[in-house]
């Protein structure tokens, strides 16, 4: 279907206002609604899900170490606007096909609020799942400032509920930030960017067989998810206004499976401030960012002397990356910055030489470390299905971290595709990537390493809750667990991937 390019200005979701706020404690309400919205202009308007009647949800803008309450209560209808496949574990016809539950993507927080995925929980409450705990989730904060998310995380379901729209910022601000003078205001601004298809009439589209359709089955699930348009805060292609001067971006790769490569078609330079979890070292001049689902990167844009000009938000990354479908005309476009306001004051706003301290993990800190591989299975329907350490979400646990243990990870990834993966409750660090054998790793279970020790790149170095784990190769991170105990989980963030098996449970033990 045509649609035309930047034809719709970009929307820029609420900050959310709390219901109480004083010295001891925040509390939010959010409720999630089924409603319509314009995706752009030539279609008739979407139906979609969102967190107080926004999709993207509403952006929580709270303070480092501010206690916040959130009642996250569903109030959607009793039909699923995607097609479910019920072979799917965790979404068998034994449980309501509408189930919902909050995680806030790379925040510190109690195992009982993270949001687990079998602590779902359907309108008024009325059912919920076998993990839920408490109706009012509790976040301490006690983080650095970041640009988090928050996003659905249903066991078997995740994949659709976040493609209804069930997502939306959550940032972290705290004094030392502050007093950097980056750009603030309406000079800053949260983009989440991705992809979906549409029907003529305006409908969320979503496959309800792959390419290669199971006939046993009316719906299955699908290996990966390519959408045709590309989206940014739920505008399909928009356009923004910006002033002459610098802006501050918060990008955030909210797709299902797209991976995106972010170029300025101005060949300008991006400057990078920030990681997953908060501001790096030092800016980075860079001409390309990488940007898999969920990671973000916090950057600033300079438009200063671009009077009259466009620069276009492009993308050259494939799906499935590295080494699949390449971007079409369409999907190389991510969205357009107008350089036609007049600046309205001068930009005394700063990109510092030095952002904060970012001490190294030491690696002989390290009290244990895991070797984790990926390996690729098949169903009983033929179909692929990616696991960790060839183990189900319902098989023991064995991931088992003590309570301020640091631990190396070895995620060894012996399939053709990069998989971005996620540890819930800490941020890391990566070491290294390394290419190994991974014929002699099939066979003996043995990891030779046929190249030499991949520094992280420049982009990645900071801490991270999300990393891209590519293939052939092992990819090393470094983490202090804490500083709560219990149950969390770690899992690919290919929303069809960690929808079928590719997410494992971990425990924080005394
Ligand atoms: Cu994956």
């Amino acid at each position: 279907m045509f649609l035309s390019k930047f034809i719709d200005e970009l929307p820029i979701p609420p900050v959310l206002k709390p219901r109480r706020k004083d010295h001891l404690y925040t509390y939010y309400k959010v409720k999630m609604t089924q409603f319509k919205q314009s995706i752009h202009s030539e279609l008739p308007d979407t139906t979609v899900w969102g967190y107080e009647g926004s999709y993207p949800g509403p952006t929580f803008e709270v303070e480092s170490g501010e206690r916040v309450y959130i009642k996250w209560s569903n109030n959607l209808p009793p039909t699923h606007l995607l097609p479910i496949d019920h072979t799917v574990h965790g979404a068998h016809t034994d449980v309501p096909d509408v189930r919902t539950v909050v995680h806030v993507h790379g925040a510190s927080v109690e195992s009982d609020s993270d949001g687990y995925p079998e602590a779902w929980f359907t309108k008024g409450f009325e059912q919920v799942g076998p993990y839920f705990r408490k109706k009012v989730y509790q976040y301490d904060n006690n983080m650095r400032a970041c640009t988090l998310w928050y996003h659905d995380h249903t066991l078997g379901i995740t994949r659709l509920n976040v493609y209804a729209g069930l997502a939306g910022f959550y940032l972290i601000r705290n004094h030392r930030e502050r007093l950097l003078n980056l750009p603030n205001g309406k000079y800053e601004i949260p983009l989440i960017i991705q992809d979906k298809t549409f029907n003529k009439d305006g409908s969320l589209y979503y496959p309800t067989q792959p390419r290669k359709p199971v006939p046993e089955l009316e719906t299955s699930i699908v290996p990966t998810f390519i959408g045709d348009t590309i989206l940014v805060n739920g505008k399909v292609w928009p356009y923004l206004n910006v002033e002459p001067r610098k802006y501050r971006f918060r990008l955030l790769n909210g797709s299902n499976s797209r991976f995106y490569n972010i170029k300025l078609d101005s060949g300008q330079l991006i400057y990078q401030i920030g990681t997953d979890g908060g501001l790096m070292e030092y800016p980075i001049g860079v001409r390309e960012i990488m940007l898999s689902p969920a990671e973000r990167a916090d950057v600033i844009i300079d438009f200063t002397n671009l009077e009259g000009k466009n620069v276009i938000m492009i993308n050259d990354a494939p799906t499935p990356f590295p080494s699949g479908v390449p971007v079409d005309e369409n999907t190389s476009i991510v969205m357009q910055f107008k350089v036609t306001l007049p600046l309205s004051c001068i930009d005394t706003s700063a990109i510092p030489a030095n952002l904060v301290s970012l001490p190294k993990i030491n690696e002989q800190a390290a009290s244990k470390k895991r070797y984790l591989y990926f390996n690729m299975n098949t169903d009983k329907f033929g179909r692929p299905l990616m696991l960790l350490e060839n183990k189900h979400w319902d098989d023991p646990i064995t991931e088992n971290p003590k309570l301020g243990a640091t631990e190396i990870w070895y995620l060894i990834n012996a399939s053709p595709d990069s998989h971005p993966m996620h540890l819930h409750l800490i941020h890391f660090q990566i070491i290294d990537r390394r290419d190994f054998d991974v014929e002699k790793f099939n066979k003996e279970g043995i990891i030779q390493y046929t190249g030499p020790s991949i520094p992280p790149e420049a982009q990645e170095r900071g801490w991270k809750d999300t990393v891209r784990a590519n293939p052939y190769q092992v990819t090393r991170i470094i983490m202090k667990f804490g500083p709560y105990i219990g149950l969390y989980v770690w899992h690919c963030h290919v929303l069809e991937h960690e929808d079928y098996e590719m997410m494992r449970p971990y425990i924080v033990i005394k």
